[in-house]
């Protein structure tokens, strides 16, 4: 087993030190050093490709599909298995509370191998019936290749859900995948090392490299011209830098970018589901979920009931032990994050917004004063043109606007250049639909909000990516189709 007060890249089945010195991971609730975390230089990522690329070209890329999906399963139980070590290592790097990270993160980190290896085996091909003038006809039929060598780069927020999102369905399709994990959370990542070998995944399928973005592992993988394909969740910018870098090769790219999701509450809502699916669409995770509401809009006769009810929930929003049952929110993920979210609690006071709840930083005590909490926070009376309205903070703020109509609130939630997720409240379904329809974003929640069933596609539109994951659609970027057509 390896020593996760060190973290080592995982390359071609075996934990590798080196690189280009190393950084430190920090354990935002309380500010002290989880562990040292080796950077990879441009030689250990080309390494970690060429293993890759060999694991392709051998056992991997041949092997039945049924096989596969069989070793997939058993990499899903070995998470499973080993729940309790996930759980400690993802809460020690997120500060996540651990009512969050063992109800989402870590089984579905674990589902998404199952789903996908039960998905392909089930997936068609199309198959097409010609006319040709010697009047035999021609049958035209589809098949599906891997798409070759995946570049994987993570983002912090669902560390290990959001790489096994990728890393299931690549692998699922027959690809060998390189992933370059957050440097904000790099523990999970590492331990699915050795579920891989102890399920006998062979060596090179997975690998795992270290390090930041620019100039580092994030930079030397997405530039690496032996990548085939390159998927990506993060922010916006970093998405246009990488999209730079694929572009040498023409290699494909699938983009899950950021959003400033609007949520739409009209006056007929069951007030109750209204409050209580708001407080963990605009809360849940500090706020740095993706698909976190960041704008509400309140249908004006139930306004200033909404507004005061989900003030009085925040308030009683608790901050403490990640490991305690009772705590409701952990801290964001490093002290540059925090204070990037506190320009934006600063903007919207200077703007003149009335704060509601919250705007600063809580006293949470003991060795947790040290980490990097924030106060969840509610403002109305900003522009839509302000900063805090139109920017994602990614962090647990929202800014509440009443409307009167169904038009201006459509138009309110579309002007952004943003399209992720809406959640919408109303308990007039014709209503819902409609309003469905029009907003322009990938995810429409109605009555509900992150309720995921994973055969369903997944992703942004506008600035908030390119491609869809979930289902058979992640086999869309996952493999290259070729046709055959046949002269009868
Ligand atoms: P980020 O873009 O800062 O970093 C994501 C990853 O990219 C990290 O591993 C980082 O090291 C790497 N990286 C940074 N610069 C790079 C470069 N030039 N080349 C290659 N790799 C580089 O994002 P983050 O702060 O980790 O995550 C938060 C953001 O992610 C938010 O904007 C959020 O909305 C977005 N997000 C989107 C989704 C989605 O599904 N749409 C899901 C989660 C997070
Ligand atoms: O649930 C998922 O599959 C998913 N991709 C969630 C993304 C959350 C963003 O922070």
């Amino acid at each position: 087993m390896q020593n996760l007060k060190e973290v080592k890249h995982f390359i071609n089945g075996e934990y590798v030190a080196g690189g280009q010195g190393s950084f430190e991971n920090i354990n935002p609730a309380t500010g002290k050093l989880n562990s040292t975390v080796h950077e990879a230089d441009r030689n250990l990522v080309d390494q970690a490709v060429s293993s890759a690329r060999a694991a392709l070209n051998s056992d991997w890329g041949k092997m039945p599909v049924a096989e596969r999906s069989k070793l997939l399963c058993a990499v899903a139980d070995g998470v499973n298995k080993r729940f309790d070590e996930f759980l400690q290592a993802e809460i020690a790097d997120t500060g996540k509370p651990v009512n969050l990270a063992s109800h989402i993160d870590i089984p579905r980190g674990a589902a998404n191998f199952t789903i996908f290896a039960e998905l392909l085996k089930a997936f068609p091909s199309e198959a097409f019936q010609q006319d040709t003038p010697t009047g035999y006809g021609a049958l035209n039929y589809s098949i599906r290749k891997p798409r070759g060598v995946i570049g994987v780069i993570c983002p912090w927020n669902l560390p290990l859900l959001l790489m096994t999102w990728k890393v299931g369905p690549a692998l699922a399709c027959g690809n060998t995948v390189v992933v370059k994990p957050s440097e904000e959370t790099p523990t999970t990542a590492a331990l699915l090392g050795e579920v891989m070998n102890e399920v006998g995944i062979p060596k090179g399928v997975y690998n795992v490299v270290h390090g930041l973005g620019p100039d580092s592992a994030g930079q030397f993988l997405t530039e690496h011209p032996d990548v085939d394909g390159i998927t990506f969740t993060g922010e916006t910018v970093t998405g246009e830098a990488i999209m730079k870098a694929a572009a040498h090769g023409v290699r494909p790219v699938s983009m899950e970018l950021g959003g400033k999701n609007a949520g739409v509450v009209f006056k007929d809502a069951d007030m109750n589901k209204a409050i209580e699916g708001s407080m963990r669409s605009v809360f849940a995770n500090c706020g740095q979920v993706c698909l976190n509401t960041e704008r509400l809009y309140v249908e004006r006769p139930i306004f200033e009931e909404f507004v005061s009810k989900l003030t009085d929930k925040a308030k009683g929003v608790t901050f403490g032990d990640p490991f305690s049952k009772e705590t409701g929110s952990g801290p964001l993920i490093s002290k540059v994050h925090r204070d990037k979210v506190l320009s934006y609690y600063q903007a919207a006071k200077d703007a003149g917004a009335e704060i509601h709840c919250g705007g600063g930083i809580p006293q949470v005590g003991g060795d947790y004063d040290a980490g990097w909490w924030i106060e969840p926070t509610i403002w109305t009376g900003l522009k839509e043109t302000d900063k805090a309205v139109r920017e994602e903070v990614f962090g647990p703020c929202v800014h509440i606007q009443p409307f009167d109509d169904e038009d201006e609130a459509i138009a309110m939630a579309n002007d952004t250049p943003y399209g992720l997720a809406t959640a919408i409240w109303t308990e007039n379904l014709t209503q819902a639909h409609r309003v469905a329809d029009q907003i322009d974003v990938g995810i429409s929640w109605v009555n509900c909000w992150f309720l995921r069933d994973l055969r369903t596609p997944f992703g942004g539109n506008k600035s908030s990516g390119i491609g869809r994951e979930g289902g058979q659609h992640a086999f869309e970027f996952y493999t290259e189709t070729r046709n055959v057509c046949v002269q009868l």
